[in-house]
């Protein structure tokens, strides 16, 4: 075994001792990259902004107006636990704003990865007027065509590289796109989903949805974020710390999902006592482990 020291600077330690910083953790944030103790607030108002992330506000507007129309709409998710979490955010996020929404989640194996022609074919019979993917999308450019053609728009929420070619779909966001400013370049497919549910009670707040009724209360998402990221295995950045934080302090106060508790139940957790850990090495593996077993 190799001990291989981290290297910080003593400036900025020292800076973030001034700041009120204990000492020990000074030195151990600095060499995190940590250099202001703001950055290491775990507050929701801290969360860089959601009309930040490119394309969100046309994608809040798509999703307000296909809302308002009573369209339907059709998460296309994937198995992992990010796209499991991504899924089940968008599906109850969307809910919440009174969206008629489903969801499909294609067989990896018989459909491919991501919106695929097969899948929209598949998506089809149920008849959508819109198609959202999470958590995957980026790459498909052949499946975008196939639901362009069929009169299906198609939105896309992803959060991985795209290729050269970036499908006809109606909106884009993802972190990682060209040209996409976002400051926080490692949202999950979760987080990216939840931040489209940001931009859209800000974009109904605007339009006076709420004047006569209480506003979605989003926070209520934040377990599902939580896992999806951490599961995921993205960096946990000051971005994506808070919405695993605030997670986690509600997973610990039991107001999370049913799902969550019961993932905690067959691993031996005690809900009060969730760490980071807990997602990463009994929760997360529990979801992605159907994959590998699960013949459906
Ligand atoms: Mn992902």
């Amino acid at each position: 075994m190799q001990i291989k020291p981290r290297i910080f600077d003593d400036n900025i330690a020292s800076a973030l001792i001034a700041q009120g910083v204990n000492p020990l953790l000074a030195k151990l944030f600095a060499a995190r990259g940590i250099v202001e103790s703001q950055q290491l607030s775990a507050n929701l108002a801290s969360l860089l902004p959601p009309q930040s992330l490119t394309n969100n506000k046309a994608m809040a507007k798509l999703l307000a107006d296909a809302i308002a129309d009573n369209k339907k709409l059709l998460v296309i998710g994937d198995y992992d636990a990010d796209g499991a979490t991504a899924t089940a955010v968008a599906v109850k996020g969307l809910k919440m704003f009174g969206a008629t929404v489903d969801f499909l989640v294609p067989n990896r194996f018989e459909y491919g990865y991501g919106l695929t022609p097969e899948i929209v074919q598949l998506a089809a019979q149920q008849k959508p007027d819109i198609l959202i993917t999470v958590d995957n999308g980026i790459a498909s450019v052949d499946g975008v065509d196939a639901a362009n053609a069929l009169g299906i728009q198609v939105l896309i929420t992803d959060h991985h590289l795209p290729g050269e070619i970036t499908p006809n779909a109606a909106c884009i966001i993802n972190p990682n796109q060209h040209g996409c400013t976002f400051l926080s370049k490692n949202l999950a497919g979760v987080g990216v989903m939840f931040y489209a549910l940001l931009a859209l009670r800000a974009e109904f707040r605007a339009r006076g949805k709420f004047e006569n009724s209480a506003e979605p209360n989003l926070t209520e998402l934040l377990d599902l974020v939580a896992l999806g990221t951490v599961a995921d295995l993205v960096k946990l950045d000051e971005n994506n710390r808070i919405l695993v934080e605030q997670g986690l302090r509600r997973i610990r106060a039991r107001a999370c999902s049913a799902g969550i508790l019961a993932l905690l139940r067959v691993s031996g957790r005690e809900p009060q006592q969730t760490t980071a850990q807990d997602l990463g090495f009994y929760l997360g593996p529990r979801i992605n482990i159907v994959k590998k077993t699960l013949t459906y």
